[in-house]
C-alpha cells in the first residue's frame, strides 16, 4: 500500500505557488474527468483561496459521459466554473480566455491581460492544454508524471497570460482508493506504482460498475474457473499473450497490460468515481485525520505526565 511519500515535494510546490500567487487573477485547476475527486488537490484551495477557480474536466474523451454530466452538475454548484475538455482538441477550450476575462472585470476594464495559473497533479493534461491554447508547442508533454520544467509565462490571444504550476503538485494520497485510482491512471511516480494491486482494484471496480466492458475482455474459449479479480486478470493475460515458460500466465505483465489498456481508453470510457461516493470517502478521511490528531494529543499528554512523575529518569540506575 502506498504511504504519504510526498511531503517534501508538497512543501516545495506550496512555497513556489505562494510566491507566484500575488500575480495571479484566476486559477485553472485541471482534473482528470475519470477521477475528478482523486485528481484534485486540497492544497490548491489553501494556497489560492482568494482567487476564482475554473475547473477543467480534461480527458473527457476517455470518461463515461453520463458520469461526467453528474460531475459537471456537482462541481458547478454554487456558481463554480466547470469546463469539460479534451486538451488535445482546441475547439473544446476556445472559450477559456473569454471565461477568464469575464470573471476578472477589473483587468478587462484596464485593458490588461488576465493572468491565469494552470495547476493540477501530474499527467492530467496541463502541458497539452497550454500548447493547445498557445497553438504551438511551448510545454513538454508526456504520458507520465513530472515532465514539466519551470518555464516563462505564455501569452495567449484574447488577453490571457498563462503560468504553468511551478514545481510539481503531487497528489494527496489520503485514502487507499485514491492511491489506487491515481496509480491506475498514471498520476503518481511510476516507480511507486504497484501494477498488480492497481489492476486488481480496477478489475473489481469494473466488474461492479462496467460488467459489459469486462464481458468484452473474455474470449469465448475462456471458461473461467471462478469469477475472482485474479481469475479475470489471468484470463485477460492469456488473451493478450502474457505467458511465461510452462504456459502459465505472467501475472505481473498481465496486470501491467490491463492498467495500460485502462489508461489509454482501450477498455472503453470509464469513470472511477461518483460525487456521492466521494462524499463518503471525504468523511472517512476526515474521521481518520481526527482520530490521528486525537492519538497525537493523548500521546503528548502522556509524555508530559511521565516527565512530571519522574523528571530525573535518565540518570536513575
Ligand atoms: N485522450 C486524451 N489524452 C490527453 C488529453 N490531454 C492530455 N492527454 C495526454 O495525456 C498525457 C499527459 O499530458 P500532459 O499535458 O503531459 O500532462 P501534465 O503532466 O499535466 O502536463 C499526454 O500523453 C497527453 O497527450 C485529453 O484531453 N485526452
Ligand atoms: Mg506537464
Amino acid at each position: 500500500m502506498l504511504t504519504q511519500w510526498f511531503p517534501g515535494h508538497m512543501h516545495k510546490a506550496q512555497k513556489e505557488m505562494r510566491a507566484l500567487s500575488p500575480k495571479i487573477d484566476v486559477v485553472i485547476e485541471v482534473l482528470d474527468a475519470r477521477i475528478p475527486f482523486s485528481s484534485s488537490n486540497p492544497l490548491i484551495e489553501d494556497i489560492i483561496s482568494d482567487k476564482p477557480v475554473i475547473r477543467i474536466l480534461n480527458k473527457s474523451d476517455l470518461a463515461d459521459e453520463s458520469r461526467s454530466k453528474q460531475w459537471h452538475t456537482y462541481l458547478s454548484r454554487e456558481d463554480h466554473h466547470v469546463l469539460d475538455a479534451v486538451a488535445t482538441n482546441n475547439s473544446t477550450i476556445v472559450q477559456l480566455p473569454q471565461l477568464c476575462s469575464s470573471i476578472n472585470q477589473r483587468r478587462k476594464k484596464a485593458g490588461e491581460d488576465v493572468n491565469a495559473l494552470i495547476t493540477g497533479i501530474p499527467n492530467v493534461g496541463k502541458s497539452t492544454l497550454i500548447n493547445s491554447l498557445a497553438k504551438r508547442t511551448v510545454a513538454k508533454t508526456g504520458n507520465e508524471p513530472a515532465v514539466t520544467k519551470r518555464q516563462q509565462p505564455i501569452r495567449i490571444d484574447g488577453g490571457l497570460t498563462l503560468y504553468d504550476t511551478p514545481g510539481i503538485l503531487w497528489p494527496d494520497l489520503a485514502h487507499e482508493n485514491i492511491s489506487m485510482r491515481l496509480s491506475t491512471l498514471g498520476c503518481i511516480r511510476e516507480t511507486v506504482v504497484d501494477y498488480e494491486e492497481a489492476a486488481l482494484f480496477s478489475a473489481c471496480f469494473m466488474r461492479n460498475n462496467y460488467p459489459s466492458a469486462i464481458q468484452k475482455l473474455l474470449t469465448d474459449t475462456d471458461h473461467q474457473s471462478d469469477d475472482s479479480d485474479v481469475a479475470l486478470i489471468e484470463s485477460f493475460g492469456r488473451k493478450r499473450g502474457a505467458i511465461k515458460s510452462g504456459g502459465h500466465v505472467d501475472f505481473e505483465r498481465a496486470a501491467r497490460l490491463f492498467v495500460m489498456d485502462i489508461r489509454d481508453g482501450t477498455m472503453g470510457r470509464l469513470t472511477f468515481e461518483l460525487p456521492h461516493e466521494t462524499e463518503h470517502e471525504k468523511l472517512e478521511i476526515a474521521q481518520r485525520l481526527e482520530a490521528k490528531a486525537e492519538k497525537k494529543k493523548r500521546k503528548s499528554k502522556k509524555n508530559r505526565s511521565t516527565k512530571k512523575v519522574n523528571p530525573g529518569v535518565e540518570g536513575n540506575d
